[in-house]
Parts: C-alpha cells; sequence; structure tokens
C-alpha cells in the first residue's frame, strides 16, 4: 500500500537519507555544512527532516516544520567541483537554493538522482 504523508496527504514516492549540504539561500552563498538528513520526496517537493532513528514519529510531531524544497523549475546535476566527495549531485531552485545530496553507496545515489530527476520532469518548469 502507498504511504501517505500525514501533512501534506500525498503518495511519497521516495524517502530515506542522505547527505545534506545547503550551499546557497536565496543566490547567496552559505558556508558549506553536511549533515544527515531524512530525505522525503512527494507531492512536487523535497522535505528535510533531522536525523532521528524514529523519523516517521519525529514527523508526525505537532508543529515540526521541515525544511522543504519547491522542485517547479529545479535543476538537478552531478558535481565533482563543488565537493571532494564522491555520489555528489545538486539540486538547483527557482528562488536560488543550492543543496548537494551525497551517499557514498553508488546504487542509493543513483536511485536518488533518477527519481528527483523524473519528478522535476513532470513537472511544470514555473
Ligand atoms: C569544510 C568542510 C566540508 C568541505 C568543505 C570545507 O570546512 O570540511 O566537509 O566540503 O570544502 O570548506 P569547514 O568545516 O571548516 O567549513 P566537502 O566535504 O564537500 O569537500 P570546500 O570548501 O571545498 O567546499
Amino acid at each position: 500500500t502507498d504511504i501517505i504523508s500525514p501533512k501534506e496527504q500525498t503518495v511519497v514516492e521516495k524517502e530515506g537519507y542522505l547527505q545534506k549540504a545547503k550551499i546557497a539561500d536565496g543566490g547567496k552563498k552559505l558556508r558549506k555544512n553536511w549533515s544527515t538528513s531524512w530525505i522525503v520526496l512527494a507531492g512536487g517537493k523535497i522535505e528535510f527532516y533531522k536525523e532521528s532513528k524514529q523519523p516517521a514519529l519525529a514527523n508526525l510531531k505537532a508543529g515540526y516544520k521541515p525544511e522543504w524544497v519547491d522542485l517547479c523549475g529545479a535543476n538537478i546535476e552531478w558535481t565533482t567541483e563543488k565537493s571532494s566527495r564522491k555520489n555528489v549531485f545538486q539540486i538547483t531552485t527557482i528562488s536560488g537554493n543550492e543543496f548537494l545530496l551525497q551517499s557514498d553507496i553508488d546504487f542509493i545515489i543513483l536511485d536518488w538522482f533518477h527519481a528527483i530527476k523524473n519528478a522535476i520532469d513532470r513537472l511544470p518548469k514555473e
């Protein structure tokens, strides 16, 4: 059966842990700070939850507002220049937010890349 995100009532397309670093906010460069994040792809956006051993419970906590990214018009591309790590791709939003996502495990990061790219390609461009 489909997993339904309680807040959004939309089908969760994919979720799991990745390393995340936000490197720009509204076009303004940020100091890179990698952290483990529970990532939820659903309803044309990505939600980032703080690392938790029980993400499902953390997500249900009343009033908890995850950071999120609107994938409408977003760009996704692999990068070897923005990090010394392997398996890094960048998501750039229309609003000028830039995120790096990374996993050491090849199939995990590949699955995520294709899931997010497919989501972006299905959305209107703006
Ligand atoms: C950064 C930290 C990051 C590293 C980044 C460093 O230092 O080591 O992990 O990114 O490299 O600047 P600090 O903790 O002092 O901010 P990668 O792991 O992605 O290489 P960068 O400056 O080349 O982006």
